[in-house]
């Protein structure tokens, strides 16, 4: 079994009482529809479309594959496929035999990859042929001198190392396998990190079914629902918040799309009759601009019922254009890798659905909004959300000294986000934790400084986000060089980031150069005053 920091007894008996527990794998979703509708239409993907019946037997040919491998419980796998219909299968595939996924974005390269694969020791990695690292075989050599044991790939000839053979190929899952037990880990969820290196977040098979199960609920999310999958897959919004995972708990269809791109996605949503689409921030504003600069695009979006818009701060401004424009609802949600996620109900006044992110989904989540003494602020003051509850976790994965701050005794889960109350609902004002929000994307301060360190020249380093009319938010790195120095051009400093692999979503956007860095009273760098001078300097 894959380690976990467990709920405490009572907590998991009274999640289990209430009902939010019920003791069923993830893969129930899929067995579910198999016995409801297998000939119903599960995924669209490019000219493709795949039944339920047909998720459920790829799903069932690599499981059995795997399996028939020698792997099963206490394995891990890492993937890294693109937005297209074999991340599920291959999800299914692994939770079926109990092997714990983690579901890299496809816009992480070898550093994040490699830091995640230090961390789990995979002994399978699912990747595809289309992303930079496997285009040759390199750092599938070098996965494999690190311990990984097979190695399979979508876009792949070779029938060996071939993912679409193996979800193709007729399999029967031997007798003895199996999914985890429902109250251990069924899969990692990515944590947008505020630290060196990025964490892990353990989810159960009973957490996340239930945040799933209650989202389909609050979204309403039937088999009639046609989902677009823009947004990268393996987010946990995209996932579960209700996600690809809440439409297929409902018997709907998922309509694949590579990029959350207006001109890509409006066709595709007329063509397919596209009912829910959730979006960033950013992605929500290019689709406004679309139907503004060509008013006759609007009728591609005739079918769109629901716009679920979340991962960022959405101005109001925005927020109402949305239906106003684009002829559908708008639902606000605020959630977390970690767990607790925030929807505006369907029915709420338009004030409520156009100046907050919404309510817990479960009545048994319990949300504290804390002064800096951790006290509890009263309603309309902001503070620092802390927060426990039937689907938020209790540690990442293996870190200790991390968990030991990010939780308090309580085992409540202290976020970073500074949010008020207003009659009940949760509005995100700001933010405490050392992170970059760029549309939704999140850039962990601590882990590009610590790369910028890595170069010769650069003796010091802060990366602090600065306000874009795009993106909400971008990034800039403050440096102070070595003796003698004075600038270093910054597509230098891009090429040395990206040599040492990092995603390009994480690079600085912006280069500032300091003689030093400032420092608060305790001796911190204060960035504070780094991002006040941003700010005065465009002022
Ligand atoms: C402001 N900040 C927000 C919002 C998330 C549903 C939706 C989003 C995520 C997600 C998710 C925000 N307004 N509406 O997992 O299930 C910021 C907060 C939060 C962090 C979590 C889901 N919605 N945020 O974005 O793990 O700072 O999850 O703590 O990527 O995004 O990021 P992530």
């Amino acid at each position: 079994m894959i380690e976990f920091s467990p709920w405490p007894r009572d907590l998991a008996q009274r999640y289990r009482q209430a009902g939010y527990w019920i003791d069923q794998p993830l893969t129930h979703i899929l067995d579910a529809q198999m016995a409801a509708g297998p000939e119903a239409e599960a995924l669209v993907c490019g000219s493709r479309r795949l039944s339920y019946a047909d998720l459920d037997r790829q799903s069932r040919n690599l499981a059995a594959y795997l399996a028939e491998q020698g792997l099963g419980h206490g394995d891990t796998a890492l993937v890294q496929l693109p937005n297209v219909a074999e991340f599920f299968a291959v999800f299914f595939a692994l939770l079926r035999i109990g092997v714990v996924p983690v579901n890299a974005l496809f816009s992480h390269r070898r550093l994040e990859l490699a830091a995640y694969a230090q961390q789990i020791a995979p002994r399978v990695v699912i990747a595809s042929r289309a992303h930079e690292l496997f285009r040759d075989d390199a750092f599938a050599v070098e996965l494999r001198a690190g311990g990984v044991e097979h190695v399979l790939l979508l876009g792949e000839d070779d029938p060996a190392l071939s993912l679409a053979r193996r979800l193709e190929q007729p399999g029967e899952l031997p007798s003895g396998a199996g999914p985890t037990p429902a109250d251990q880990v069924a899969f990692f969820q990515l944590s947008g990190g505020s630290t060196g290196t990025p964490k892990l977040i353990p989810r159960t098979h009973n957490d996340y079914d239930y945040s799933i199960r209650a989202s389909v609920e609050i979204c309403g999310v039937t088999s009639a629902t046609r989902f677009l999958c823009a947004l990268p897959a393996a987010h946990n919004f995209t996932l579960s918040s209700p996600g690809t995972l809440g439409v297929f708990h409902a018997g709907g269809t998922v309509v694949m799309a590579p990029s959350p791109e207006p001109l890509g996605c409006f066709p595709l949503i007329a063509a397919e009759r596209v009912t829910m689409a959730p979006l960033v921030p950013p992605a929500v504003a290019l689709w406004l601009r679309a139907v503004e600069e060509d008013p006759s695009r609007r009728a591609q979006l005739d079918s769109l019922e629901s716009m679920l818009v979340g991962g960022a701060s959405f101005a109001e401004a925005t927020a109402r254009r949305v239906p106003e424009r684009l002829g559908c609802r708008l639902q606000q949600v605020f959630g977390m890798a970690e767990g607790l996620v925030n929807y505006t109900r369907p029915n709420e006044p338009a004030e409520v659905i156009f100046t907050t992110q919404g309510r817990p989904i479960s009545p048994d989540d319990e949300v504290r909004i804390l002064d800096e003494d951790g006290r509890p602020v009263p309603d309309g003051t902001p503070g620092a959300l802390a927060t426990r509850g039937p689907y938020t976790f209790r540690g990442y994965y293996r870190s200790p000294e991390h968990n030991a701050k990010a939780f308090d005794s309580e085992g409540f889960y202290h976020s970073g986000d500074v949010v008020v109350r207003v009659d009940g609902n949760l509005r995100v004002v700001g933010r405490i934790k050392d992170q970059i929000n760029r549309g939704g994307e999140k850039i962990a301060a601590e882990e590009i400084e610590n790369l910028l360190l890595r170069h010769p020249d650069i003796t010091h380093a802060a990366l602090v986000a600065t306000p874009d009319a795009h993106l909400g938010e971008k990034s800039c790195a403050f440096l102070v060089l070595r003796d003698g120095l004075e600038k270093l051009s910054p597509p230098a400093l891009r090429r040395h980031l990206l040599e040492l692999g990092v995603a390009e979503y994480k690079l600085p956007d912006r280069f500032r150069f300091l003689p030093e860095l400032p420092l608060t009273a305790v001796g911190k760098i204060d960035k504070r005053r780094l991002r006040d001078s941003l700010a005065a300097a465009t002022a």
